[in-house]
C-alpha cells in the first residue's frame, strides 16, 4: 500500500467523515454493483436492453449542467501567476474556505476512491491521478473516461507523484459551489456539482488545468484538442491535432467520414478532446489522448453529422440529460428521423413534439468507451503516440475568418491561436452566442497566466526542428443572408485535403497579410455542392473587419501586461502593416 496516498485519503476521511470507504479496483463486477445500486436510486434508468445493452440513462440537477466557469479558481501563491484569464483565490484563503465546505460533507455517504491513469498505460507520457468522491455517478463515468482502477494503483507503486483531486456533491447548491486547482501542489477540490467537467477530475482539471502547468514546467503542451489520423489510399497515415471550443464539433471532427470524392481515405479517431504533447527524437511532436472514451455533445449527432458517433454509443454507454422515449431509448433534437411522439424530457416532464419545450439539454452527453468507436486508430494505445504535422485552430464565427488559412511559420500560428475568438455555447453556464476571446481555445482550461502560455507555446517550436505547421478554419462563416456557406462535418475533409497537401509542401495557395488562403482551384470540391461564388465568399478577406480584428487582438494583449511576450505584440504590428 502505497504510504503517500493511504495517509491522504486518511486525512480525507477525517475531514469529510463518510460511512463507508471504498477503494475502487476498476472491474466489470463492481461496474455492475454502481450501476445497479444507481438504478435502486433511482439515478440512472436501464436502457433498452436490445437497442442499448449495458446503457443507462441519468439527469442531473436541473441547475448543474455545464461547467461553471465564474466559481472556476486557480490558486496559485501569486495572483499573477493565474493571470487575467482565470479567477483567483489566495491558496491559504482558498484551503480555509474549502476545508469548511468539506469538512462532515460525506456524512451517511460512501467514499470512492477512483486511481485513474491519464494515457496508455505504461507510457511514459501517461500521469496518476486519484480522486476521491462521494458520488457513484462520477465512478462509472471516471471509468469509461479514463485507465481507471488497479493497473492504474500498480503503475503508481509508491510514488508520491499523483494529482490529487477531492469531490464532493454537497447539497448541489450553486451559491456554495467551488472548483478550485492549487497547480503548485498538483491538487483539485470541487464541491457542488456532479456535471462532467466540474467533476470527472481526470478531465479538464486535471488534463488540461493542471497538466498546462506541469507541461509549461515540464517542456510539453496539454492542449484542448481532437487528434485525427489521415491515411490516404497510398496507405500513408498523417496526423493532425485541432483545438475548437466547447460545443464546436470536436467530436465531429474526430469522427470525420470522408465523402464519396475521396475514395480509398480512412480517417482514423485517437482523441476527441484532450491532447498532451513531446517532442520526440525525430524533432517532431508525439501526442498521445489522455483519456480513455468519449464525453460528447448529443443534440446534433445524427447519421449525418457523426454515424461513427451514432454506432458507438449503442454499447455501455451513459447519456445525462437527452429525452427518454418509452421504449427506453435516449433521444435528442437534431438525431434522424422523427421525434418520439412521447418522451421523458431532460427535466424529467412528459414531453411530447408540441410541448414547444426542447427534449433534450442543449448540452446533454454520451459518455462512451473509446473502444466502441469501431474508427479508433490502431495506435490509440501506443505508449509513443502519434506524430503531429498540423495544428489547427478553430471557433465559431459568422464574419472575419474565411474557410482556412495557413500561417506563415510556427510564431506566427502562435499569434493565430493566441488571437482566436469564438461565439459561446450551451457548453458553460451564461449566455450563448456571445464573441469572446478564447486563445488556442484554452480560455476556460489554461492553468496559468496566458501571456506566460503564449511564452511557452514559442519556446516548445523552437524546441523541435520540425514544429507542425498552424492552420486556422472556419466552419461557421455565413452568407448575407444569414445560412451557413460551408456544409461541413464530413465535407470538412475537403479543407484537410489541402492540409495535407500544404504539410507535403504542395497545394495551391495565395498569400494574403493574414497569411496562406488556398486558390479557388485548390480545393477538391468535386459533389460538395459549394459554387464558385460561395466559395470566393468564404474564402474572401475584408480588410476593414481585419484592421478592426488587430485592434481588438492587440487590446486583448496589452491586458496580460509583462507576461505577454514581445514577439506576440511584434506579430499584431506585422498584421497590421501587412493590412496596411
Ligand atoms: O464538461 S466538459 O468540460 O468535460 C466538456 C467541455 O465543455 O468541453
Ligand atoms: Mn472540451
Amino acid at each position: 500500500m502505497n504510504p503517500v496516498l493511504k495517509s491522504w485519503v486518511e486525512e480525507v476521511a477525517t475531514l469529510t467523515a463518510p460511512q463507508s470507504v471504498v477503494w475502487c479496483d476498476g472491474s466489470e463486477a463492481e461496474n455492475t454493483r454502481l450501476c445497479a445500486e444507481l438504478v435502486a436510486a433511482g439515478t440512472f434508468t436501464p436502457l433498452n436492453a436490445d437497442k442499448f445493452p449495458g446503457g443507462f440513462w441519468s439527469r442531473s440537477h436541473p441547475s448543474d449542467v455545464a461547467r461553471t466557469e465564474h466559481c472556476t479558481y486557480i490558486c496559485p501563491e501569486k495572483q499573477e501567476d493565474a493571470g487575467p484569464n482565470n479567477n483567483w483565490m489566495n491558496p491559504v484563503e482558498a484551503r480555509a474556505h474549502l476545508q469548511k465546505l468539506f469538512s462532515g460533507c460525506m456524512k451517511g455517504r460512501t467514499m470512492y476512491v477512483v486511481p485513474y491513469c491519464m494515457g496508455p498505460l505504461g507510457s511514459p507520457l501517461s500521469k496518476i491521478g486519484i480522486e476521491i468522491t462521494d458520488s457513484a455517478y462520477v465512478v462509472v463515468n471516471m471509468r469509461i473516461m479514463a485507465r481507471m482502477g488497479q493497473p492504474a494503483l500498480d503503475q503508481l507503486g509508491s510514488s508520491s507523484d499523483f494529482c490529487r483531486g477531492l469531490h464532493s456533491l454537497g447539497q448541489l447548491d450553486p451559491e456554495t459551489r467551488m472548483i478550485a486547482h492549487f497547480p503548485e501542489t498538483r491538487e483539485i477540490w470541487s464541491f457542488g456539482s456532479g456535471y462532467g467537467g466540474n467533476a470527472l477530475l481526470g478531465k479538464k482539471c486535471f488534463a488540461l488545468r493542471i497538466a498546462s502547468v506541469q507541461g509549461r514546467d515540464e517542456m510539453w503542451m496539454a492542449e484542448h484538442m481532437l487528434i485525427l489520423g489521415l491515411e490516404s489510399p497510398q496507405g500513408e497515415t498523417i496526423y493532425v491535432a485541432a483545438a475548437f471550443p466547447s460545443a464546436c464539433g470536436k467530436t465531429n471532427l474526430a469522427m470525420l467520414q470522408p465523402p464519396a470524392a475521396f475514395k480509398g481515405w480512412k480517417a482514423w479517431c485517437v482523441g476527441d478532446d484532450i491532447c498532451w504533447m513531446r517532442p520526440g527524437p525525430d524533432g517532431r511532436l508525439w501526442a498521445i489522448n489522455p483519456e480513455g472514451g468519449f464525453f460528447g455533445v448529443a443534440p446534433g449527432t445524427s447519421h449525418k453529422t457523426n454515424s461513427n458517433a451514432m454506432s458507438m454509443v449503442h454499447k455501455n454507454s451513459i447519456f445525462t440529460n437527452t429525452a427518454l422515449s418509452e421504449d427506453k431509448c435516449p433521444w435528442w433534437e437534431g438525431m434522424d428521423g422523427p421525434p418520439p411522439a412521447h418522451a421523458t424530457d431532460w427535466a424529467g416532464k412528459a414531453w411530447t413534439p408540441a410541448s414547444g419545450t426542447k427534449a433534450a439539454h442543449p448540452n446533454s452527453r454520451f459518455t462512451v468507451p473509446a473502444v466502441n468507436c469501431s474508427m479508433l486508430s490502431p495506435k490509440f494505445n501506443d505508449p509513443m503516440g502519434v506524430p503531429i504535422s498540423a495544428i489547427i485552430f478553430g471557433g465559431r464565427r459568422a464574419k472575419t475568418a474565411p474557410l482556412v488559412y495557413q500561417s506563415f511559420d510556427w510564431e506566427h500560428g502562435t499569434f493565430v491561436g493566441a488571437s482566436m475568438a469564438s461565439e459561446t455555447t450551451a457548453a458553460a453556464t451564461g449566455a450563448v452566442g456571445v464573441v469572446r476571446r478564447d486563445p488556442m481555445a484554452m480560455l476556460p482550461f489554461c492553468g496559468y497566466n496566458f501571456g506566460d502560455y503564449f511564452g511557452h507555446w514559442l519556446k516548445m517550436g523552437k524546441s523541435v526542428s520540425h514544429p507542425p505547421a498552424v492552420f486556422h478554419v472556419n466552419w461557421f462563416r455565413t452568407g448575407s443572408d444569414g445560412k451557413f456557406l460551408w456544409p461541413g462535418f464530413g465535407e470538412n475533409m475537403r479543407v484537410l485535403d489541402w492540409v495535407l497537401q500544404r504539410v507535403a509542401g504542395k497545394g495551391e495557395a495565395e498569400r494574403t497579410p493574414i497569411g496562406w488562403v488556398p486558390k479557388a482551384d485548390a480545393l477538391n470540391l468535386d459533389g460538395s455542392g459549394v459554387n464558385a461564388s460561395a466559395l470566393n465568399e468564404l474564402l474572401s478577406i475584408d480588410t476593414n473587419l481585419w484592421r478592426q480584428e488587430a485592434k481588438d487582438v492587440g487590446a486583448y494583449f496589452n491586458t496580460y501586461a509583462a507576461h505577454m511576450p514581445a514577439a506576440m505584440h511584434a506579430q499584431v504590428a506585422a498584421l497590421q502593416q501587412r493590412l496596411g
